[in-house]
């Protein structure tokens, strides 16, 4: 069994120059984060513009994802869908792929009621073997994970952990100190230490794409026990990282890179291209803490 905790990258979805899923690209970023630490992938999750894929597609990353990793790093598969029967489809899917765990956002766009995603969650978890890792994520979905929402979760013994994409520290905190078998991951990347110093056993980050060498040291030096040296690396990430949410997180953290050599051709529609302005600001970043 794969350790959970750490840092694991949630992945772009690079695309050719005519907008399709460039899979070559992703595999040279799965290889190279590979060779700089990361711990684990998130595939299909936000980050990879999941719900501008088409089935098909989000099935074909998680493949070249798991080919290129080659048993090496967790593999965590974003299986969430409006549609239960879908989310469940996805997570056959990845458990026949050979993925590690899956991870589902609570279904939107209908407000559904507490019970209904209690029991999506229920349903993707008793309709594949794989762990679960619940995402939370209130600003997009709609829907904050509460206590009694995980009780009714624990009644299976799949659920692994949860993702934690909120800034309630004093939530992730109480969640931890009663579930310490739950694994937390920290969502925000410019809150990682702050999410560590609450108990979060790791994160997932779309920044970690880019930034690992940053948001590397802040994991490190806060695991050695040192939180001014991982205060420090944090801090220089967010100087990235505030430039990156101003411009569009995808849009940025493709560019930055394509600074780097790994061609992604900016985000799908509707996302919009990253402005002039916006390409010299990160010029400047990637100039100032990545380039080598
Ligand atoms: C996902 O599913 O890809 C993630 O949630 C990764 C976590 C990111 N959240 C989102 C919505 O993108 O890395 C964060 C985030 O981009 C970063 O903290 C900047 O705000």
């Amino acid at each position: 069994k794969k350790e959970y905790a750490g840092l694991h990258a949630a992945l772009v979805t690079p695309y050719t120059e005519t907008g399709e899923v460039n899979y070559r690209e992703l595999k040279k970023l799965v290889r190279r984060l590979i060779a700089e630490g990361i711990d684990g992938f998130y595939v299909g999750g936000s980050t990879a513009e999941t719900f501008l894929l088409t089935e098909s597609e989000r099935k074909g990353i998680l493949e070249a994802v798991l080919e290129e990793n080659n048993g090496e790093k967790l593999v965590v598969s974003h299986v969430g869908a409006i549609s239960t029967r879908q989310a469940v489809d996805f997570a056959q899917h990845a458990e026949a792929a050979g993925a590690d765990a899956v991870s589902a956002i609570s279904p939107f766009y209908y407000k559904f009621t507490q019970r209904e995603i209690e029991d999506y969650y229920l349903e993707i978890m008793a309709g594949s073997g794989l762990p679960m890792f619940v995402y939370n994520f209130p600003n997009l979905s709609g829907f904050a994970l509460t206590e009694p929402f995980l009780e009714r979760l624990k009644s299976s013994s799949r659920l692994a952990g949860i993702k934690f994409t909120s800034s309630d520290m004093f939530q992730l905190e109480r969640i931890k100190a009663r579930n310490p078998g739950l694994t937390v991951w920290n969502g925000f990347d410019e809150m990682l230490l702050s999410g560590l110093a609450a108990g979060a056993d790791g994160g997932v980050g779309s920044t970690y794409n880019c930034l690992l060498p940053l948001v590397r040291g802040v994991y490190d030096r806060f695991r050695a026990g040192d939180p001014a040296r991982a205060l420090a690396f944090q801090r220089r990430a967010n100087e990235a990282i505030e430039v990156i949410c101003r411009h569009g997180v995808f849009a940025s953290v493709k560019k930055l890179l394509e600074y780097s050599g790994i061609e992604s051709h900016g985000c799908r529609r509707p996302f919009s291209p990253l402005s002039p302005e916006g390409e010299a600001e990160l010029r400047r970043v990637y100039e100032t803490h990545l380039a080598r």
